[in-house]
């Protein structure tokens, strides 16, 4: 059997019938034959390639070791509960917000997404289509980093930042606390940037702005630009 066929069977599978897993989280969903419901997607790039911006040690922590700790703790709250048999995005949007099947769940899908918003290739400025409605929303690229940046660098404790598309279209910056995402409403992140702790200790101590410095180093304007509508 095709494994490509089975995950996405898998992440098919659902009472509704409407779970469509977004092109980054193909194969983030475990094969039939495995008792573990979910697995860890693999990292876009090599796991040294956005040294030294984000060192290697970082990755093999952050993914290696936080990422993979979500999936495992997933793959113990999921089985012979109400949530076995979703996808990973039916389960953060069924679950309720600060429980741990929501946490991990929630962490699980951020984390996949934040690997793709980053490259060893990335950095610069968006173009086209998404260049245009950054201008549009937020009144110059400037504008708008500067905002995203803000966002990050005060949110307090530990979260994300994201770059959201409401239902409306319109484009906002949302900071976001713990395993907080916009996908819980419904709504399509563009982008987004870690700002636990976990993400930027080891390559810069507690100079959370050094990290989000790094971060713009390494945007993959790429995933904002497929996922605006
Ligand atoms: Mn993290």
């Amino acid at each position: 059997m095709n494994p490509a066929n089975l995950s996405r069977r898998t992440l098919l599978t659902s009472a509704a019938g409407l779970a469509v897993a977004p092109w980054f989280l193909r194969g983030a969903s475990a094969s039939a034959a495995s008792k573990e419901p979910f697995t860890l997607p693999k990292l876009p790039w090599p796991e040294d390639a956005l040294a030294p911006l984000m060192s290697h040690e970082t990755i093999q922590y952050h993914y290696g070791k936080h990422h993979a700790a979500y999936v495992a703790n997933l793959n113990k709250l999921v089985p012979a509960s109400e949530f076995e048999g979703l996808s990973l995005e039916q389960i953060v949007r069924k679950a309720k917000l600060d429980t741990p099947i929501f946490n991990n769940a929630a962490q699980v899908w951020n984390h996949t997404f934040f690997w793709h918003c980053l490259s060893p290739k990335g950095g610069g400025r968006p173009e086209g289509k998404l260049a245009k409605a950054i201008d549009e929303n937020f009144g110059s690229f400037a504008k708008f980093q500067e905002q995203f940046t803000d966002t990050a660098v005060k949110l307090f404790g530990s979260g994300w930042a994201w770059l959201v598309q409401g239902q409306d279209g319109r484009l906002t910056i949302e900071g976001m606390p713990n395993a907080h995402t916009p996908i819980k409403d419904g709504r399509t992140p563009l982008l987004t940037c870690d700002v636990w702790e976990h993400a930027y200790y080891i390559d810069y101590r507690n100079a959370r702005p050094k990290f989000v410095e790094a971060f713009w180093k390494l945007v993959n304007w790429r995933t904002p630009a497929d996922r605006l509508a």
